[in-house]
């Protein structure tokens, strides 16, 4: 029956539309494909946002570019990623601003502990003038970045004791991203950080490799850390952003529309990010604590010994960065902070 049925088809189709296409001499253009990889699941807001965007950008383009979703660190982690878009061998990653700061330091003054009091502070500084200076930075790396989204600010957690106080980090092997600052204010607090490519950290919890790490709820949650951690702590230390990045030598070859298209898409795309993560970021701790984890709040007064710390290094930064360049992001804090 089906043979039959095959058959049937293709007689309709030996008459039918193949023929006149060819017979038009109809110039296909030829399809751009977008290989876009990140390295949490498919669970995490950041894939949903990256579906979001590949409905767009296919919709508006006709067809024109397709773009593949990979999660998981199926292509790599954000390091051998953003390589890979300098070499062009992919199209899109969307990296937390402290792995990219291996490529333009500059980024790290967005990762400097306690910098934002608010995701909408950030949001007005990111996506202002400010915010722009840096994405054009990353053109001299071969990048382009198109537009900021949302990881978020950033917690601990670890298998050994509650942290309550800058004294609880004692020792503890924390996983940090792999930058340098991220390092430097852990020692700061007295851990024992070790940098780790995300897509490692959860066999290296499960072994006890490293005891702890930082991540914002959503991604604790999403990723099943707390199958192998015990304690949450509100540290809300750092307030992570992501920046969606194309390879410069794949946007060169688009068309300026299809260049606006691929803007606005990740725009667009971001800010349905930005809403998702922070619905996620808002109800996820109350799911680790239902999970078995046991919940420390950080107060006021034990955050501000944790500051004090860290102060020294952030000072360091600021200098290594260019203390013009910190001053325009501060200011344009404050100024958002009004
Ligand atoms: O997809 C983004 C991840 O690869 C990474 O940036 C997540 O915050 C992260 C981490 O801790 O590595």
């Amino acid at each position: 029956v089906l043979a039959a049925c095959g058959s049937n088809e293709e007689g309709t189709n030996e008459s039918g539309s193949n023929g006149t296409d060819e017979d038009n001499g109809e110039k296909t253009t030829e399809t751009k494909t977008i290989r876009a990889g990140i390295g949490l699941n498919e669970d995490h807001p950041q894939y949903k946002g990256l579906l979001k965007f590949k409905e767009i950008v296919e919709e508006k383009t006709d067809g024109a570019i397709k773009v593949e979703t990979y999660a998981s660190g199926q292509l790599g982690d954000d390091r051998t990623m953003t390589e890979a878009l300098q070499l062009g061998t992919q199209e899109v990653t969307i990296p937390s601003t402290a792995p990219l700061a291996n490529f333009v330091p500059e980024f790290s003054v967005f990762d400097f502990p306690f910098l934002f009091p608010n995701e909408e502070v950030a949001d007005e500084v990111l996506d202002g003038e400010v915010g722009q200076k840096f994405l054009d930075k990353l053109e001299d790396q071969n990048l382009v970045g198109l537009a900021y989204w949302e990881n978020g600010f950033r917690n601990l957690t670890n298998s050994e004791r509650p942290v309550a106080t800058a004294a609880d980090f004692d020792g503890l092997k924390i996983r940090t991203m792999e930058n340098n600052l991220h390092l430097e204010a852990f020692r700061a607090l007295g851990a024992n950080p070790t940098p780790m490519a995300f897509t490692e950290l959860f066999t290296a919890m499960q072994q006890g490799t490293v005891d702890g790490q930082e991540n914002p709820f959503a991604t604790i949650y999403l990723s099943k850390f707390y199958e192998v951690q015990d304690y949450v702590s509100n540290t809300n230390h750092i307030y992570s952003p992501f920046v969606f990045l194309m390879s410069k030598s794949f946007y060169d070859g688009l068309t300026e529309e299809q260049q606006t298209i691929v803007k606005e898409a990740a725009v667009e795309a971001g800010q349905y990010e930005r809403k998702l993560n922070r619905e996620a970021n808002d109800k996820y701790l109350d799911n680790l604590i239902e999970e078995g984890m046991t919940y420390t709040e950080i107060t006021p007064e034990a955050r501000q010994e944790m500051i004090d710390l860290i102060q020294p290094v952030i000072d360091k930064y600021a200098k290594e960065i260019g203390e013009d360049t910190v001053q325009e992001v501060y200011d344009a804090i404050d100024e958002a902070s009004k």
